[in-house]
């Protein structure tokens, strides 16, 4: 398996988060960089940095504003009186909104979904370079059949304007975006990380050439909490090209299983050109935020079913939060993928 990562990732390093209402150490370390590096290495994958595409892949899913915001926004935290260390705000822009701010303090809670995502010294390095990560990922599975893009921060809760849930640049996204331009034909994206991919959908709701299935803990009382039901199919061009599978908290390996055969049917009947794989490892039981029970035989048994399908895959990593399980699950999930 080729496996493109950039040590840039480590660079986005944020310190806490609001979990109902109390700071707590963020979860989502830079150490799990290191982690998964470690993991990727000692299953005897071939190891790369990915090359520089600049900002095209990453405007293709994203709006140029919010891009632009993403790239500038450390640089001019001086335009915001008394911030802090890291650029934050408490006021976010709701739906009802009448005005688009151009001050950089109403621009934060414009582009900005929760308290999840402060951006900090290294955060523009770090998205950027993860998501170079994810081209190269698409690019690579066209050329050799398959490949792992090990990208840190997380992308699937971002919107094409709204970072969210840890996320910054939808790196699965711009992985599927680049495929299907590459290949010139319609992509498939398989979602397995326990929480809804909320950003993914949103991106390609209304498109017709890229399928989206998420297969996730029910979010009726679970983040993303307003996105990821099973009644919602997609609209327009995208009309029943959006397929989620919501599971009762608790559902270890076999419903789980279940789940993403039934994801992998409906992808099969779309006959994609290309397939990613959000890669979510958070559905482990003993993971630290997540509320599914899936073990490394489960994580294992999902890369052998996706492998089967037998179309060029990028693997996009998403979230997986610290425990031992963490690296062993990736392991396993790397291992039976090239079995
Ligand atoms: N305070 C991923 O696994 N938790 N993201 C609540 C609002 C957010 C998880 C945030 C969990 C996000 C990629
Ligand atoms: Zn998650």
């Amino acid at each position: 398996m080729r496996v493109f990562h950039t040590a840039d990732s480590a660079r986005h390093d944020p310190e806490r988060y609001l979990r109902r209402g109390t700071p707590i150490p963020h979860p989502e370390q830079a150490s799990r960089y290191a982690i998964l590096h470690a993991a990727a290495r000692d299953g005897g994958h071939a190891l790369a940095e990915p090359a520089d595409h600049g900002l095209d892949p990453i405007r293709a899913v994203h709006d140029p504003g919010y891009v632009a915001f993403l790239a500038e926004a450390w640089d001019r935290r001086a335009e915001i009186p008394g911030i802090a260390d890291e650029i934050l705000t408490g006021s976010f822009a709701r739906p009802q909104m009448h005005r688009t701010p151009t001050g950089l303090l109403g621009r934060v809670g414009l582009y900005t979904a929760d308290t999840s995502t402060p951006i900090r010294a290294g955060t523009w390095a770090a998205v950027y370079g993860t998501a170079q990560c994810a081209v190269a990922a698409a690019d690579a599975a066209l050329e050799t059949g398959h490949a792992y893009a090990l990208c840190r921060p997380p992308g699937h809760h971002a919107y094409a304007d709204s970072t969210g849930g840890f996320c910054f640049l939808n790196n699965s996204a711009i992985a599927a975006e680049r495929m299907r331009a590459a290949s010139g034909g319609p992509v498939a994206i398989l979602d397995i990380d326990v929480h809804h991919g909320n950003g993914t959908q949103g991106i390609f709701y209304t498109r017709g050439d890229v399928l989206t299935v998420s297969v996730h803990a029910d979010p009726s009382d679970y983040f993303p909490f307003y996105a990821g039901y099973a009644d919602e199919i997609g609209a327009g061009a995208g009309a029943g090209l959006n397929r989620n599978l919501p599971l009762p908290p608790g559902s270890g390996d076999a419903p789980w299983l279940a789940a993403v055969e039934a994801g992998l049917a409906t992808i099969a009947a779309f006959k994609p050109r290309g397939l990613v794989v959000a890669l979510g490892l958070d559905a482990a039981a003993d993971d630290p935020i997540g509320v599914l029970t899936v073990t490394r035989a489960g994580f294992a048994g999902a890369a052998q079913r996706i492998a089967r399908a037998g179309l060029p895959t990028a693997i996009v990593q998403e979230g997986g939060y610290l425990c031992s399980a963490l690296p062993e699950n990736l392991t396993a999930f790397l291992a039976a993928f090239d079995a």
